[in-house]
């Protein structure tokens, strides 16, 4: 892979996909999304990878936003292919990957840094975090599914409030909105993430994909949620990892994924 800017780290079963524009405070623009792209699917494609962590570089922002110069001459057509491209390189396809992602937002998680953050698996964050979604004020809406995906974090009303006020609250505040699962010093937020992945190294790969693609459904309006989740776990007893997981329980043994 070529890449300018993010960069791309594998140590043992773990991938760190960083963000890597620190003097724009990490925005994306449109050859950041291709490269994320890029390195979400090659980790996603390498069988040794079983979790995936997004961060940003530098100590201020995980974030902050789309590239605003990039889009700021846009018409409606352009505004709306460019949410459309967005959701189909990054936004869904990070959502429905089948390996695991966890973001650790270390600063301003903004605009689509945030709605980037929310597509992830699970958000975990860095005590001088702020999150927003501050499009009105430039005059747009979240356009890389955040209008979807606050709600279904925090609620309609507190998304709403985020949504319409364009404010940013707290790292404190995120938390007691279950907007992140939780959240650890800076210096500190990279091991966690780490170790929080190894406790999902330890379970089944193919029982993670499945689980993940069971969750997903519940919230896609096309899909019943309870339908995929008979047929994911159905299709989980054909898998060798299933043999494995249940010989190790029975012959008191760790299992081995
Ligand atoms: N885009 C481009 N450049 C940015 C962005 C951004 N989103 N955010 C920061 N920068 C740049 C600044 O322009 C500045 O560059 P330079 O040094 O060349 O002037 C540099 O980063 C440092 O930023 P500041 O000097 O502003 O740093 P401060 O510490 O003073 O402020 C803030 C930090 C509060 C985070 C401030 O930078 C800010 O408000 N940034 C913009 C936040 C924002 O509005 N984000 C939302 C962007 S819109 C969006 O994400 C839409 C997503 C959906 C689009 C879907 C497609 C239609």
């Amino acid at each position: 892979m070529d890449l300018k800017y993010i960069t791309y780290q594998q140590n043992g079963q773990i991938v760190t996909i960083t963000i890597n524009r620190p003097k724009k405070l990490n925005a994306l623009n449109a050859a950041t999304i291709t490269e994320l792209h890029e390195a979400f699917k090659t980790a996603n494609m390498d069988l040794e990878v079983r979790v995936i962590i997004v961060t940003g570089s530098g100590e201020k922002a995980f974030v902050a936003g789309a590239d605003i110069k990039e889009f700021v001459r846009f018409n409606q057509i352009e505004g709306t292919q460019l949410a459309s491209r967005g959701h189909e390189l990054l936004f869904d396809y990070v959502e429905n990957l089948e390996t695991p992602v966890i973001a650790a937002v270390n600063g301003f998680a903004l605009g689509g840094g945030l709605e980037l953050a929310m597509a992830a698996h699970i958000r975990i964050a860095s005590d001088n975090a702020r999150f927003g979604l501050p499009e009105v004020s430039l005059g747009v809406i979240p356009g890389y599914g955040g209008t979807q995906r606050l709600p279904q974090l925090v609620g309609k009303g507190r998304a709403l409030e985020m949504i319409l006020t364009g404010g940013m609250i707290t790292a404190d505040k995120a938390l007691n909105y279950g907007l992140v699962n939780d959240v650890f010093a800076q210096d500190e937020l990279l091991d966690k993430a780490d170790s929080l992945a190894l406790k999902i190294i330890a379970n089944a790969p193919s029982a993670i994909s499945a689980a993940i693609t069971a969750v997903n459904a519940g919230f896609d309006v096309n899909q019943n949620g309870f339908e995929v989740e008979k047929q994911a776990f159905g299709s989980c007893f054909g898998t060798a990892d299933f043999k494995e997981g249940t010989n190790a329980f029975l012959n008191k043994r760790k299992a081995e994924f």
